[in-house]
């Protein structure tokens, strides 16, 4: 029986199968690849697992994992030299934004495209909370969103209270496996309430002097909705570690930079001081933005952020 793994809370997964969820644990070790990660198994992982006999609870064991297709993977905020697997096997990755309340920042979106871009993940950046902007507001969510939909993201904005903006992201969502993601408060969990409300997700307040979310959601969990559509929720991060990325091949998971492949006067060039480096002619032509180059910049010098 091959299932998929709805949630993982330290030893126990639940993994679904045929409509019936069933509570699995693993036997001996289970280790797909060889670096260290905190889990071995993730949600979306699909899995091989045995009923237990005169198991009244649908109670399994796991005895393998599939090979997965893509994975989010983080460093481990617990432990050092880990990483941890977010979930695998995504159709696309949304990322929820901000503008206040928390505000987002671009260092950890560009980060997060990063991670998705190596597996070729497609990213969809949502901006949240909208109906909390005034005039200057909204114009610097218009201005993110060009510089973003340029690049080549999608972007929508959206108030997770409006119907009608929930039913857009009810749309980019069918018959896909989604996974969302972003700081905490962000509201990730208030638009998968609102996509379904028999979900039932625990929704956190944000604090009002530090302008934080609280870490209301602990652990990822993907939920079914209807059409073959599933959704994962997961905590909110604060900053992204980025893990199993080479310097060299850095600039390939920014698309605006991938673009200009080959045009450097060095085939080995960092982008950073070379002379005839055509990235940096198109920073200095306003061609890639400010923004993302510190990005790129700080994900380069940053060693810590990428192991
Ligand atoms: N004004 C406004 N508030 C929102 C919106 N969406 C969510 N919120 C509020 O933001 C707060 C945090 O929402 P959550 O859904 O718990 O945020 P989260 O991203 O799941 O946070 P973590 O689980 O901590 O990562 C709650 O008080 C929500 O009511 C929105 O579109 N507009
Ligand atoms: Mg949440
Ligand atoms: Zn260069």
């Amino acid at each position: 029986m091959i299932g998929l793994v709805l949630k993982s809370t330290g030893s126990w997964y639940e993994v679904l199968y045929q409509s019936n969820t069933y509570l699995c644990r693993t036997r001996g070790k289970l280790k797909l690849k060889g670096y260290k990660t905190t889990n071995p198994i993730a949600v979306g992982d699909l899995v091989e697992f045995n009923i237990e006999e005169a198991s009244e609870e649908q109670t399994g064991v796991i005895t393998s994992i599939s090979s997965r297709k893509n994975y989010i993977i983080r460093k481990s905020i617990h432990k050092t030299g880990h990483a941890h697997i977010i979930a695998a096997n995504i159709d696309q990755a949304i990322i929820i934004a901000t503008l206040a309340f928390p505000r987002t920042s671009l260092g950890f979106i560009d980060r997060f495209t990063v991670a998705a871009e190596s597996f070729r993940i497609p990213v969809t950046i949502i901006f949240n909370k909208m109906d909390t902007l005034e005039d200057d507001g909204l114009t610097y969510a218009d201005e993110l969103i060009t510089l973003y939909e340029n690049i080549g993201f999608k972007c929508i904005k959206i108030s997770a209270f409006e119907k009608s903006d929930i039913t857009r992201v009810g749309e980019l969502l069918n018959g896909k496996i989604s996974l969302i993601a972003g700081h905490s408060g962000v509201g990730k969990s208030t638009i998968i309430n609102a996509l379904n409300p028999e979900i039932g997700q625990k929704i956190g307040e944000v604090s009002l002097s530090v302008e934080k979310g609280t870490h209301t959601t602990t652990f990822a969990q993907m939920f079914p909705l209807e059409n073959e559509t599933f959704i994962i929720d997961t905590p909110g991060i604060k900053e992204y570690g980025l893990v199993e990325i080479e310097e060299q091949e850095l600039s390939d998971y920014f698309p605006e930079m991938r673009a200009l492949i080959g045009e450097c006067k060095f085939h080995n060039c960092s982008h950073t001081h070379e002379p005839g480096c055509a990235i940096v002619e198109s920073l200095n032509a306003n061609e890639i933005a400010a923004s993302r180059y510190h990005s790129y910049l700080s994900m380069l010098e940053n060693d810590d952020n990428r192991r």
